[in-house]
């Protein structure tokens, strides 16, 4: 079985955000076949629109984000359900495009794939316009991000959150 490191961006604006982006971070070490490498830390963000020509309502509230990196035996479609099913536990809805949402699990990279089918494209192909992923990403896979791309969203409003104590 091959084994293959996959970058998953975690983000949550409705509900306990935070404690869902926590909980799905250790849910993704807890799939078949799959161990959690590294988790980022926590972020607040700006909510970002997904289509720059329609842009986000103001009463859409900030996200918790974060990067997991994961070791996994899955494919990426089967990764890809894995993910869904973990949203759709966290009680994800989708009334309308960029809702607020509970839980939203996007597969960044897998490994070195390149694939556009119907259902997945990796890369993700909005990743480097977006603070709320390269940022945490950056922290935990120092040389998959470039400063130039850092620099072309350091516009965008990003927070790292102080680990809760306990
Ligand atoms: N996700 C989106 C669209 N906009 N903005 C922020 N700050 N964080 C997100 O996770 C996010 C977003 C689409 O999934
Ligand atoms: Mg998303
Ligand atoms: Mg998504």
């Amino acid at each position: 079985m091959a084994l293959v490191t996959a970058y998953i961006a975690i983000g949550a604006n409705l509900g306990q955000a935070r404690l869902s982006v926590q909980q799905a971070m250790q849910a993704l070490g807890q799939l078949p076949l799959t161990r959690l490498i590294h988790g980022s830390s926590l972020y607040r963000t700006a909510p970002i629109a997904s289509d720059p020509s329609r842009p986000t309502s103001a009463t859409s509230p900030d996200f918790i984000n974060a990067v997991a990196a994961i070791e996994t035996g899955l494919t990426a479609p089967d990764l890809l359900l894995h993910l869904q099913a973990l949203e759709l536990a966290a009680g994800r809805e989708r009334p309308y495009p960029d809702a607020p949402r509970t839980l939203d699990l996007d597969i960044l990279l897998y490994g070195s794939a390149q694939m556009d089918s119907a259902q997945l494209v990796i890369p993700h192909p909005r990743m480097t316009q977006r603070a709320f992923v390269l940022v945490p990403l950056a922290e935990i896979a120092p040389a998959l991000v470039t400063s130039a791309q850092l620099a072309a969203v350091a516009h965008q409003s990003i927070e790292k959150l102080l680990p809760a104590v306990s």
